[in-house]
């Protein structure tokens, strides 16, 4: 049964002494992101608001969110869902004014549940007012965004590289008010910020300052890896990005390696200096730490340099997706334990893991990974030591929705064909949230919704899992209260596969009850010993969180040796 095992310990944060909240809230936090658009509808136009938000923090604190980070909400075109700014000081009219912002910090305040912001820097939109002063070349904003007259081969002019857009195509447009090309690595209405302008920097530390001192917790800083590009040489021009052989439509973001456009050195230093903003404002105003989580699709060795270095603090949560981006519907119980041993094993030792299963980008745990999985994963990601974040919708067991390509709206799929959109499309993750068997859910009094509702939504929904035991919502809340116990807050982790299809992790703390998660990922039915891989069990075990395909109940007990677990069972056991 036992075939290889990986049996590395980790000693978490846990030179304990400190309490907790001298550590930071943060280091054991249940994340919780919000995509606004599709939380919940409070005025009738068939997409999510503020007030809609705020409606709902009661149910934010029913399943134990310490903290939420809501996709953007400032002022801005929606080429791109809010990823392209036109206002970084003001709230889009479609989610609400300020007030209803102050409204929603106070009722959050109330609740003890902190708000975090998106901040996205790698660009603003085109209709920002320093795009329109930067194009129209006044000095103090003529070097805000990237241009570049371009090159002339055969008489006819060409972008300056041949750098393409993660949204196809090229990522210069000519404008010809300005009579240059401006540089945008998204879509041509989000042209990027430079960077390289100290002023431009200095902007984008004003706006962190604003909304701190209005009393958010905290910013994602999004897209990361994009916010610089290699620096010009002394010509001004930079250099082409070499070829991906495999790859063959020229339009597409992967044809070429983005070696010059992505991970640049310069990056990490921006967000320790954003971090020193973060650190600023706690000095200035007390309370509870700020924090910064950085969202990065970068290696290994780089993500953990977002952390900080020797002389420098960063990103408190650089978002981990080895789960997200590593592992599939056919992934063995070896392969997860290697990318959780991956990150534990790389990560500075006084930082705290983070462990991200889901967002706005990503397909849903149930469709990438089996929606017989649900509570699996749910139960990794929240008995798993450090920091958790939870998609909305993963708790109820959302899984995608399948969008027409008449009914498709995300830019990154319009801008491809009917042929290929569905590779591309993030539509059917963003779909409303299924409160209720009502209609539509429940999301909204409209007879429409920005995004069709799921067709499930009469059975995957809150209002009827609070009713049943062993739904999802309820395992959810089920693993939620026991992080509570200390020893799932400051616990050693220990993480063995038993077998492929067995995966099983201990947290264990001196004089304290130890916690045994036991996941049968796949559909035989396992008899696994413990005692094999974990020391100091007792020999009796008693579950203590079970699934709807367990036969045995909260509260039964079993021997560590022998431990039956029936197909795509997944349980958490303590010793007695
Ligand atoms: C740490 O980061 C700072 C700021 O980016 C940099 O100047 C310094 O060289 C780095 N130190 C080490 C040891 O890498
Ligand atoms: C990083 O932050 C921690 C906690 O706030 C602090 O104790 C430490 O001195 C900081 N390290 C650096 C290099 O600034
Ligand atoms: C929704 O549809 C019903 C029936 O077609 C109609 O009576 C009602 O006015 C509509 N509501 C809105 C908000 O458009
Ligand atoms: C990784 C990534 O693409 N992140 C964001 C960067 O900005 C674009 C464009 O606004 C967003 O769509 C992405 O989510």
């Amino acid at each position: 049964m036992l075939a290889k095992s990986l049996t590395v310990c980790c000693l978490l944060a846990l030179i304990v002494s400190p309490t907790l909240a001298e550590l930071g809230w943060w280091r054991t936090a249940q994340f919780y992101q919000i995509y606004p658009r599709s939380f919940k509808d409070s005025d009738g136009d068939g997409v999510g608001d503020l007030n809609g938000v705020t409606q709902q923090l009661a149910y934010l604190k029913e399943i134990g969110v310490t903290a939420t980070w809501l996709s953007p909400i400032f002022t801005s075109p929606m080429a791109d869902f809010g990823y392209d700014v036109a206002n970084f000081y003001e709230i889009d009219p479609l989610f609400g004014t300020m007030e209803d912002f102050d409204n929603l910090l106070t009722r959050a305040k109330q609740l003890d549940i902190k708000i975090i912001l998106d901040f996205v820097p790698n660009h603003s939109s085109d209709e920002c007012e320093w795009f329109i002063r930067s194009a129209a070349g006044e000095a103090e904003y003529k070097d805000f965004y990237v241009w570049h007259t371009g090159k002339v081969v055969n008489g006819i002019r060409q972008p300056p590289t041949n750098w393409i857009s993660v949204f196809r195509g090229s990522q210069w447009t000519w404008h010809e008010g300005r009579q240059a090309y401006y540089l945008h690595q998204f879509h041509a209405k989000q042209p990027d910020l430079n960077y390289r302008n100290p002023q431009v920097v200095e902007a984008m530390k004003d706006v962190l300052r604003f909304w701190l001192r209005k009393g958010v917790y905290g910013f994602r800083i999004d897209a990361v890896p994009h916010v610089f590009e290699v620096a010009a040489d002394s010509t001004g021009n930079w250099p082409d990005e070499p070829r991906n052989e495999y790859v063959t439509d020229p339009e597409d973001y992967s044809y070429l390696d983005h070696i010059y456009t992505t991970n640049q050195p310069e990056t990490i230093d921006l967000v320790y200096q954003f971090r020193e903003v973060i650190d600023d404002i706690d000095a200035e105003l007390g309370g509870d730490d700020r924090v910064l989580l950085s969202e990065a699709y970068a290696p290994l060795d780089v993500l953990m340099q977002y952390y900080g270095n020797s002389t420098h603090n960063g990103s408190q949560i650089p978002f981990n997706f080895e789960l997200i981006s590593n592992i599939n519907i056919n992934s063995d119980a070896y392969h997860y334990s290697e990318l959780i041993h991956n990150w534990l094993d790389n990560m500075p030792s006084d930082k705290a893991a983070n462990w991200v299963l889901g967002n706005h980008d990503q397909s849903r745990i149930g469709s990438r990974l089996g929606a017989d999985r649900i509570d699996a994963i749910n139960m990794l990601l929240l008995t798993l030591p450090g920091i958790s974040v939870t998609y909305q919708g993963e708790e109820i067991g959302m899984t995608d929705v399948f969008i027409s390509w008449e009914d498709t709206v995300d830019p990154q799929a319009c801008q491809s064909n009917e042929q290929e959109f569905e590779r591309l499309t993030r539509d059917p993750v963003r779909t409303p949230f299924q409160w209720s068997d009502e209609s539509q859910a429940g999301f909204t009094d409209a007879n429409t919704t920005w995004l069709p509702l799921a067709d499930d939504f009469k059975l995957v929904n809150v209002k009827r899992e609070r009713g049943i035991a062993l739904s999802h919502l309820n395992i959810y809340k089920q693993l939620r209260a026991l992080r509570d116990e200390v020893t799932l807050k400051q616990g050693d982790i220990q993480v063995n596969a038993l077998g492929p299809n067995v995966l099983a992790l201990k947290r264990s703390l001196a004089g304290q009850a130890s916690y045994i998660t036991v996941l049968n990922i796949n559909d035989d039915v396992e008899a696994v010993n413990l005692d094999s891989v974990f020391t100091q069990l007792s020999s009796q075990l008693r579950y203590v969180v079970v699934n709807d395909k367990s036969v045995r109940r909260k509260n039964d007990l079993t021997f560590a040796n022998s431990v039956l677990l029936m197909p795509k069972e997944a349980i958490v056991l303590s010793t007695v």
